[in-house]
């Protein structure tokens, strides 16, 4: 039986018109008894708890005037009135009497009131998205303005009003302006076209093909006003191992639909495609890019998606990559693939993102090289339209990698970076990783590709190269379970990762203390709690899992819980290949005495990786291959020194389920449960992790477990046989 999305409830679905009105009472009436199922994620809108703020709130905004009827300002309005209903307590006339203060919204265009501020400078520095938020008098009246020059810089604005008052900011003296530092924030969906989702761990695909186009899920638009809220623009819907069947005129039909859904939320879509559709759908006999054939069957494609999706995105291509198929099939290039995709779109103002995430077991070089070896050559090679989409690490999405060399290596060519959002390598749906502090360590990493201060954050902004096109891409953590993301604490990485889409610069911090306070409280003594546990999580798993630079030790193929001794069919997926263990040491030597890996970093990081004075020991055995025996920074042996972070990361993960447990009552119970359970799950998969790899290790090393150390609860015999978890679909196992 198909699984219904479960979209439907009251609070979320934005009311309209009169029915609006009712709904608000009824809303209002109803809010403190609602009950919490982490469906409505960050946007729950309760009433506000601070009483002077709400004081505040009240005396500030006594009616709304968004006039205009285009889409996207009627989602503004519905917004608000959904927002402020909630979060006031009462309903908010969208009508303003004489005297009155109001919250006026809208574009210099929809707006005679925002056009008389004189805002025109301000507005230009802003762009198509940016708004700014002004408290202003205007007529001797006080008003709150949001103003834009587009309409989704309205909406945006809006989203960000309604953030203020969620987490109980003053409004007193507004003066905000903020314009997206990259211009394409997108998720990446691995949703496959039965349903099915590539690392997905929280349901089925949101996108319900089947019923599609007649049948509009009420979820298609929470999902979008969740994207719109957080800044997020455009949606890759479906898997990088692409099925063709999507470019068919049938699900096309589909696509649109969704599209639709979309638009007034300012989200474009995006599909992946298979680069062997011209054999697949087109019956030809060939899919080579230098085909004249396979050319115009490429730009009658184009030409026909956007008939049907006349803003349509672009393509996401993942090709010649575990597997699928790409240009290197016909002896061509990445960059002849790519650009007769880029030339199929351009004339609809599309664009490409090319993945670089390429590597073959047929190469006799270290796996993290490959990347680099086969685009930095192609730098300059690529139309104006391709954007080279690179994963944050060289290797693949681990709990920690160094930033990419391809970062500050492709000068020429616009960079999209691509994250992880869903915790394919993180624990998956247990863990409570909080993702930020690993993307903030990616994005503030320094390249030095034109001197100190060439940050990642800067490559992609465009302010490094001068690139044309910006932008950053996650792979989302959503499908259709209640939660969204398999469970609340997974929904702070949905939000984080639009929140640094939109601007690189804030800190983790700081999206942590917006999202805690919107999803579950704005109590001090919960925040305080909740931000110290989310801020160490993902420490906390790099401890347990992979400390000291190791990587990929998960076990082969659903990549859950370690397996360290696992060879997986070929080396460059199989654990002992990146950890590198015998009876002198452990550690894959990137040096110039092994894989050279570091060369492919300006000289200034090079030099840092290379030596072992240098290193930072959170990357030490990333590049270098250390004895046992040898002393770290802290004057312990590496052997002592790998147990005791495993440990820590243990301890933390023990430690959350005492910390969690004491702020019971504090939130509502069915989340405080679901989050107990999965923080309990944690701590025994964090042993199960620090325990199999100890005892794996400790048969190259053969030193004991130093004193004061917890004995492992099994054999290595008995993790190496388990099995688990038996149906990777299950979020945990027994046994461990
Ligand atoms: C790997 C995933 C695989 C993806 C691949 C990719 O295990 O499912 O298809 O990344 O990014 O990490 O293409």
């Amino acid at each position: 039986m198909r699984r219904r999305s479960s979209g439907a409830r009251a609070p979320l679905r934005p009311p309209r018109g009169r029915v609006a009105l009712l709904a608000l009472f009824l809303l209002a009436a109803a809010a403190p008894a609602r009950a919490e199922d982490g469906h409505s994620l960050w946007l729950r809108y309760p009433r506000v708890s601070d009483a002077a703020r709400l004081r505040e709130y009240r005396s500030a905004i006594a009616c709304v005037r968004l006039e205009g009827q285009a889409p996207t300002l009627r989602a503004a309005r519905e917004e608000l009135s959904l927002g402020l209903g909630g979060l006031l307590g009462r309903v908010v006339p969208l009508a303003c009497p004489a005297g009155a203060p109001a919250l006026v919204a809208g574009t210099p265009a929809s707006s005679a009131l925002v056009a008389s501020l004189g805002l025109g400078a301000d507005l230009r520095a802003l762009g198509d998205e940016g708004f700014l938020i002004r408290m202003v008098v205007t007529g001797g009246r006080r008003a709150l303005v949001i103003a834009a020059n587009r309409d989704v810089g309205v909406l945006y604005g809006v989203f960000d009003l309604l953030r203020r008052l969620q987490t109980q900011s003053s409004i007193a003296n507004l003066r905000v302006a903020s314009a997206p530092r990259l211009r394409l924030r997108l998720l990446d969906h691995w949703d496959n076209l039965d349903r099915t989702v590539e690392r997905g761990y929280a349901g089925s695909s949101l996108w319900d093909w089947a019923a599609l186009p007649g049948t509009l899920s009420p979820r298609y638009r929470d999902y979008a006003r969740a994207n719109a809220s957080i800044g997020i623009n455009g949606a890759v819907l479906t898997n990088v191992n692409a099925n063709a069947t999507v470019l068919t005129p049938a699900y096309l039909a589909k696509v649109a639909a969704l599209a639709g859904v979309f638009r007034p939320y300012g989200i474009q879509v995006y599909l992946t495609a298979r680069f062997s559709a011209p054999i697949e759908l087109g019956g030809m006999k060939t899919a080579d890019p230098l085909d004249p054939a396979v050319r115009a069957w490429w730009k009658a494609k184009a030409d026909e998606i956007y008939r049907y999706v006349p803003d349509f995105g672009g393509f996401l291509v993942k090709a010649n990559s575990e597997g699928q198929p790409g240009p290197q099939d016909y002896h061509r290039s990445h960059a002849d693939g790519a650009n007769m995709l880029a030339d199929a779109v351009a004339p609809h103002g599309g664009i490409v993102m090319w993945r670089a995430f390429v590597y073959s077991a047929g190469v006799p070089t270290d796996r993290i090289r490959q990347a680099y070896d086969e685009f930095h050559p192609l730098d300059g090679a690529f139309r104006p339209n391709v954007m080279v989409q690179v994963k944050n690490g060289p290797l693949d999405f681990q709990p920690r990698e160094p930033f990419s060399p391809l970062f500050g290596g492709m000068p020429k060519t616009p960079l999209v970076m691509e994250l992880q959002v869903t915790k394919e390598y993180l624990g998956q749906r247990n863990s409570l990783a909080f993702l930020a502090p690993m993307w903030k360590e990616v994005l503030d990493a320094d390249t030095y590709a034109r001197g100190p201060g060439s940050t990642v954050a800067r490559v992609l902004d465009g302010t490094l190269h001068g690139y044309a096109r910006t932008g950053i891409a996650g792979v989302a953590n959503i499908g259709d379970d209640t939660t969204w993301c398999g469970s609340d604490f997974n929904q702070a990485n949905w939000y984080a990762f639009g929140r640094l889409a939109w601007n690189p610069g804030l800190t983790s911090v700081q999206i942590a203390d917006e999202w805690i306070r919107m999803t579950f409280t704005n109590d001090p003594s919960f925040l305080e709690a909740v931000e110290a546990m989310m801020m160490g999580s993902r420490e906390e798993a790099v401890n347990y899992m992979t400390p000291l630079g190791l990587a990929h030790q998960m076990a082969t193929g659903h990549h859950f819980g370690p397996a360290p001794w696992a060879w997986a069919g070929r080396a460059d997926w199989s654990p002992p290949y990146f950890a590198r263990a015998d009876t002198l040491g452990i550690g894959f030597d990137r040096t110039a005495s092994g894989s050279d890996a570091v060369a492919q970093y300006f000289p200034p990081v090079a030099a840092r990786f290379a030596s072992r004075d240098s290193i930072p020991d959170a990357f030490l055995l990333f590049f270098h291959h250390v004895g046992w025996h040898e002393r770290l920074r802290s004057g312990r042996t590496l052997w002592d020194e790998l147990v005791r972070r495993y440990d820590a990361g243990v301890a933390t993960a023990r430690a959350n389920v005492r910390i969690w447990e004491g702020l019971r009552g504090k939130i509502d119970t069915v989340r405080f449960d679901r989050a107990s359970a999965n923080l309990t799950a944690e701590a025994a998969e964090a042993r199960w992790w620090r325990d199999a790899s100890i005892l794996y290790f400790q048969t190259f090393s053969r030193m004991p477990i130093p004193m004061g150390h917890e004995r492992p609860a099994h054999t290595l015999d008995y993790y190496e046989t388990l099995r688990c978890p038996a149906n990777p679909r299950r979020p945990s196992c027994d046994g461990i």
